[in-house]
Order: C-alpha cells, then structure tokens, then sequence
C-alpha cells in the first residue's frame, strides 16, 4: 500500500480511539475494515478529499435512555437502553436489538459499524443501525420481559419508523420480545406500521423464513465458497457454536444438506455428540423450555457435556461460531486448523479475534467473515419490509429461494472484488470493500451532510 494512504489510515485510526475511549469492541471492528480499505482510496482519491471514512467512522446519532420498570415482585428496576443509527446513506437505519447484561454503548457501536457495511454489501436498501440493553431476559418471568419491553419501547417509539429507523431481533430478542414491542409501539403510536420492526411472527405480518434466514444463509454462504473450490457439503463434519437463533437453524440446514454436526454449545459449556446432533431435543430444550444446552444429556447418554469447555477443541471439517463476539481466539483457530478444518463461517457478529482470522488467512483455509456470512438475516429482514410495505405475504419456497440468490450474489460480489484487487480468496477484503464502495458512493453523491 502507498505510504501516504497507509498512514492516512492510521491517523484515521487514531483519531477513532481517542474520540472513542473504553469502546475495545468499537475500535477492532473499525480497525478490520478501514486496514483493508487502502487499495481503495488509492483508485478513489475523492473519497479521501471528502474524508468519507472519517464520516463513515462517526455514527450519525446516538441515542441511550433510562429503562425503568416493575418486576413481578413490585421491585423497581432500572436499565440502560440504547440506539445508535450508525449510517443511513442506502437506506432506512437497519439493525437489531440486542438484551445482554454485557451490553454497552461500545458494543452496540461496533454492532452498529458492522451493520453499516453488511448491510449495504446485502443489496438491500438499507441503513445500518443497532439498539439494546443491558437488561437480563435470563430466567425473567413472560411479565417481566414484556413489562421490561414495554417500557423500553416507550422511550424507543419516538426514534424509529419504517422511514427512519428498523430494529429487529439479535442476542436475547426474538419473537417473543419483538410480539411486547411491536405491540407497545402500535398502542403508543395507534398505527398498525408493521414495517416499523421486523422479525414478527408471521402470524401478524411477519415473513416466513425470518427466522431461518441467518442460520441457512450462513450455511448457503458456506457452500457456495466450498463450491469454488469443488468440494461438496454433503458427508462432512460440522461444529457450531451457540445454540440460539442462528445456530439452531445453521444445524437444521447442515443436516439438510447431509452434514452431521457433532457439538454445539451455550455461554455455560458444549455438548459433543460424535454420532450427531439431535435437533428437536436442542429445540425442546431452547426454544420451548428455555432451558440450558447441557440438559441435552438427560436424554442422550452417550453425549458429552464440558462445562466452560472450548468447543473449537472438538475436530471438525467446518466451523460456524454462532454464539457472540471473540468466541474465537488465535489458538481455537490453530487449532481447528491442525485438526484439518477447511472452512469457517461466521453466522455470529466478529466471532473471531483479528489474530484468529489471520490464522485462517494464512492457512488459506475458506474464512467467511460475519458480514458476509450473516446477511442472510438483515436481508430477509428487508424482504420482510418490502412484503410489509405492498401488503403482502411470500410463501416459503419463494422467500428461501430469494434468499439463496442473495447469499451467492454476495459471495459472488467478495469473491469477485477480492479478486479484482489482486487478494484472491480473501473475503474479509472483498466484503469490507464491496459494502464501503457502495456506502461511499451514495454519501459522496448526498454532499456534506
Ligand atoms: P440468541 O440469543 O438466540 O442465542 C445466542 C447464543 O449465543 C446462545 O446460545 C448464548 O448462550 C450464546 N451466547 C451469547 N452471549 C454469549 C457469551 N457472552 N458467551 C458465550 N455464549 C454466548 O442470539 P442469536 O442466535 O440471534 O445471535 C447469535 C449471534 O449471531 C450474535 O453474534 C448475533 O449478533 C449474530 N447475528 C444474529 C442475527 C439474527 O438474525 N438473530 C443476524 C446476524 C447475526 P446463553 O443462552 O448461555 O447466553
Ligand atoms: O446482526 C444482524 O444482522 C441482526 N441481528 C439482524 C438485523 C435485522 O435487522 O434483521
């Protein structure tokens, strides 16, 4: 890379942790993208004179609020919420809420950041955002998380609107919570906006296949960049990580596809059961009890269950990490790489330290990073919006096949870029410059604002 532009970079970076202090999370994401963006300002020097990546680092508003609320005891509780509308130069601010007691400010920036870029590489027209709390939905009673969302939509209305501002699902939401928002909203606002929030039921104007995209798409994702080395699902051996949303259904479909995936996990250990997975039991136990994924034992005596084990020690030909940020660090991924892994793909949001992608870089391994391999969710999202917005509803072939078309126009799109700029198979550059381009393009034709 031209010296200039390398240390324009870093001065960039630079400015980005002093103005951000404490934000870890914030710093790495923007670190992995604009590292990878030299080759870009160096063909687009207006990008550079209108500093896009300077605006593009900087959220375009930022917005945190008490979350006060009862719980079933009549104990006064208080949370922080928040909303960050990171860029909505392609779109209405898009992007999920996610309730985890880790959450922060700094964590939903680098959520957010992601988004942007995720979003835009999805082709969809849409912004990129993202919202949460710290609130706990672990072990809360039905009253309390519906008083609790309540409570944060009351504050949260004011902000969002299917022109403005989308949220949908992520860690600790899904359909039960988006039902106690939506209908707060709806009562608060006496709109029935069904495109203001997506990930619905479909039973009230959601779309089928939502709740699938993100697990399948990072499935479809995977397969298609097995397929450009002409290597097959089918027969191979698969470990995801997680054992919500989005791995419960990467499993459905690797099963599907012929896969036996032989351990998944929860924040409290992994379960390894070397003949495979049974799905219905990990959705017994999660979806319907809400219970923890070592109870899987209870019925399935020749599994395994390590507490506050590393999953990533369990030999696989392919990784899906689905659980949450740095699941996975540079010796998990020498180690799924001694142990002959051949391909990774990220269903979660940076799963993999930059230490860790670097191993998998190296070793030439196929490495899907999450805002390619994860798009699936945010994209099936917008197709939920475009069936809200004609009043329609897709039946589930149709919206899995456009779904698919995605997934492969994406890979197609990294796989390609990457390429042009002489970095072949490297999808973390394609990716991030695939989705700045498109951001840049319409933020230079918009003028400063
Ligand atoms: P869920 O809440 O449904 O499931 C999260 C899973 O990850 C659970 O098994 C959870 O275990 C585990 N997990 C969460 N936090 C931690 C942690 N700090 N340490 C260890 N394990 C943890 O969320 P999703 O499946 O929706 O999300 C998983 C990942 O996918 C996230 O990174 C999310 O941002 C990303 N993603 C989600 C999309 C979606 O459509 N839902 C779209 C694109 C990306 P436990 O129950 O013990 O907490
Ligand atoms: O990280 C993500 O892409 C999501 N949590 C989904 C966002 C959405 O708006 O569907």
């Amino acid at each position: 890379m031209n010296a200039t532009i390398k240390a324009r970079i870093e001065a960039i970076f630079d400015q980005v942790i002093k103005r951000n202090p404490g934000e870890p999370e914030f710093h790495q994401a923007v670190w992995e993208v604009i590292d990878t963006l030299g080759p870009v300002l160096h063909k687009h020097p207006e990008y550079a004179e209108q500093k896009i990546i300077e605006r593009i680092c900087e959220p375009e508003r930022q917005i945190i609020f008490r979350v006060p609320w009862q719980d079933d005891r009549g104990e006064v509780q208080i949370n922080r919420g928040f909303r960050v509308g990171f860029n909505s130069a392609l779109g209405p601010y898009k992007g999920g809420l996610r309730f985890h007691p880790s959450v922060s400010l700094g964590t939903i920036k680098f959520l957010g950041f992601e988004q942007t870029f995720k979003n835009a590489l999805s082709g969809m027209p849409i912004g990129g955002a993202k919202g949460g709390s710290d609130f706990d939905p672990k072990n809360k009673s039905d009253g309390d998380v519906m008083r609790f969302c309540q409570s944060f939509m009351t504050e949260l209305y004011r902000h969002i609107g299917e022109f403005t501002d989308v949220p949908a699902g992520d860690i600790g939401v899904g359909a039960r919570e988006i039902g106690y928002l939506f209908g707060q909203y709806k009562r608060i606002t006496n709109r029935y906006e069904s495109g203001v929030i997506t990930g619905k039921s479909p039973a009230w104007g959601g779309a089928l296949v939502r709740r699938e995209a993100t697990g399948y798409g990072t499935v479809y994702f995977a397969r298609e960049m097995l397929n450009v080395r002409g290597v097959s699902l089918e027969g191979k051996t698969a470990v995801v990580s997680g054992s919500g949303n989005v791995a419960i259904y990467a499993i459905e479909k690797l099963q599907e596809y012929g896969v036996k995936v032989v351990a998944c996990s929860d924040s409290s250990g992994f379960i390894h059961d070397p003949d495979g997975l049974d799905l219905d039991t990990i959705k017994q136990i999660k979806e319907v009890e809400r219970g923890r994924i070592g109870a899987y034992r209870v019925t399935h005596k020749k599994a395994t269950y390590t507490a506050n084990g590393n999953i990533w020690d369990v030999p696989c030909d392919i990784a899906f990490p689905c659980a949450t940020q740095n699941e996975l660090n540079e010796a998990s991924a020498r180690t799924l790489v001694a142990n002959g892994c051949i391909a990774v793909s990220e269903g979660a949001n940076m799963p993999t330290t930059p230490e860790g992608v670097k191993v998998f870089l190296d070793a030439g391994i196929c490495y899907g990073p999450g805002k390619a391999a994860n798009a699936g969710g945010v994209a099936t999202s917008a197709l939920e919006m475009q069936q809200n917005a004609s009043r329609d509803a897709w039946s589930f072939e149709y919206t899995d096949k456009k779904l698919q078309n995605i997934m492969m126009d994406i890979h197609r799109d990294c796989y390609e870029t990457a390429k042009e700029y002489g970095l072949k198979n490297n999808y973390v550059a394609g990716a991030n410059i695939v989705g700045f381009r498109r951001v840049a393009a319409a933020m230079l034709a918009f003028g400063i604002i």
